[in-house]
């Protein structure tokens, strides 16, 4: 059986990686408003890989026999100005959750819950992930600068991101 406090805390997990799924989303909407069909791939992606963060988040809860309560998704923000800026985001956004998730794993270690260590841990080690990948293309798009031709070479880069599976629970 779940620990109330964990499953309250996860439950508000869910809900931030269910607003970071409507996050990439908006931002695959701007991409693809300017053209920009590779960075708007890479949203799309991303946005799929947090509704998979969310389902493994709700089906853990429900193995460990706790209680699912769906909160409301705040609206997210809908215009990006510029791939820089909306990377900026994605990687002051990634470093939010990762500070959650660390929240997680505290509680999980107070608690003494060592079932729910072993399975946050995969999203430890994921935020490692979600960082280095936000900070690297950001990092690029700033030597870029405003050559356009390095930003549509990035673009027929960024087309290539394919997603891939997780296993749903732990
Ligand atoms: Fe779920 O990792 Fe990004 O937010």
């Amino acid at each position: 059986m779940i620990n109330k406090k964990l499953q309250d805390a996860i439950n508000t997990q869910i809900n931030k990686e269910l607003y970071s799924e409507y996050l990439y989303l908006s931002m695959r909407a701007w991409f693809a408003q300017q053209s920009l069909d590779g960075f708007a791939n890479w949203m799309d992606i991303q946005a799929q890989e947090e509704h998979a963060h969310a389902m493994k988040f709700f089906n853990y809860v429900i193995e460990r026999g706790g209680k699912i309560e769906l909160e409301a998704i705040e609206k997210p923000a809908h215009d990006f100005e510029s791939p820089i800026k909306a990377f900026q985001i994605t990687l002051e956004h990634e470093g939010y959750v990762t500070s959650s998730i660390n929240g997680l794993m505290d509680i999980a270690i107070s608690e003494n819950d060592h079932a729910a260590r072993s399975f946050l841990q995969w999203y430890v080690d994921e935020q490692v992930e979600e960082e280095a990948n936000a900070d690297k293309i950001l990092s690029q798009l700033k030597m870029i600068g405003d050559r356009i031709e390095g930003v549509l070479m990035m673009d027929r880069e960024l087309a290539q991101r394919v997603f891939v599976p997780i296993t749903p629970a732990k």
